[in-house]
């Protein structure tokens, strides 16, 4: 685990979840390298912008610490010169479901071979508290005085009309959890996006501790099913079910495989 540490100071909040989800990134890339099947240089990072984002600082892989709302191109652009790179993308819910949601729609499409990893917090964190696209109705900030006026959309949704390929979603306080998931996501041949409920402990703090609605659920291939278990959560309500594990995944060509000139330069 050492290899992967930084000796830069980290400024998330004592407690704040992204601690665990450091951790549980560590844990999953330690096995990864220590089981052979792997080595450190294989990996790269790209990072959005926002507390989720500093993770970029903790953690001793290559990458590039992207513009706010860009960390999913980039990384398809370091496939497109690499495409064996293993490519970690962290995002928040503000940077890929608000400034990035076309390239969020788009990666499923391009189905290129890489991992998101998105922090959702329900909230701007970073920049004290704005709502974002999956902030409850009624949820009252410096920007949005009178309260959220609109519902928030669904993510996994827009993901399975987008055509994803690996759709999962865990829990920041459930180490063991996340480190299952990374695992198998970066397994996946394709587009993996896994969605991290994430409390934040300074802003937006009514839509934190979900817990008691998380249940966990086998891994699940069948489309008429996740989209009922992407039905049972719907961003906005303290009541209703949480399913958290892989809600779906197909087989569909990789970006990496489609393009003749990436097939060819694939080990
Ligand atoms: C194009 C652009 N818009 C807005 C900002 C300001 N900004 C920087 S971080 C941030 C908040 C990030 O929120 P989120 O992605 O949800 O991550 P969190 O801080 O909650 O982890 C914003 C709005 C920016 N840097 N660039
Ligand atoms: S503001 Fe919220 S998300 Fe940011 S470090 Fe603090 S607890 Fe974590």
């Amino acid at each position: 685990m050492k290899n992967l540490s930084t000796q830069a100071e980290n400024t998330w909040c004592p407690g704040c979840p992204n601690h665990m989800i450091l951790e549980s990134v560590k844990q999953t890339l330690t096995k990864l390298i220590e089981s052979g099947k792997h080595k450190q240089t294989d990996f790269a990072i790209t990072t959005d912008i926002g507390c989720h984002a500093k993770i970029f600082d903790y953690l001793n892989l290559s990458g590039i610490y992207c513009l706010h709302g860009r960390a999913i191109p980039t990384a398809i652009g370091m496939k497109l010169g690499n495409p064996n790179l293993k490519v970690l993308t962290f995002a928040g819910d503000g940077a890929a479901y608000a400034e990035g949601i076309s390239h969020f729609i788009h990666a499923f499409k391009y189905n290129a071979d890489m991992t998101l990893i998105l922090h959702d917090n329900q909230s701007f964190s970073l920049t004290t508290g704005q709502p974002t696209p999956t902030s409850q109705q009624g949820y009252i900030s410096k920007s949005a005085p009178l309260g959220v006026f609109d519902k928030p959309m669904n993510p996994i949704k827009l993901a399975l009309a987008s055509n994803a390929t690996f759709i999962a979603r865990t829990n920041a306080r459930d180490i063991p959890h996340m480190v299952e998931i990374f695992t198998k996501a970066i397994a996946h041949k394709g587009f993996s996006f896994i969605e991290i409920i994430q409390d934040c402990l300074v802003f937006n703090i009514n839509a934190n501790n979900k817990d008691k609605q998380m249940y966990k659920i086998k891994d699940n291939t069948n489309k008429q099913t996740a989209e009922k278990l992407a039905n049972e959560f719907d961003y906005n309500s303290k009541s209703g079910k949480i399913p958290l594990g892989i809600i779906y995944q197909s087989k569909e060509p990789t970006l990496e495989e489609k393009w003749p000139q990436l097939k060819t330069k694939l080990k």
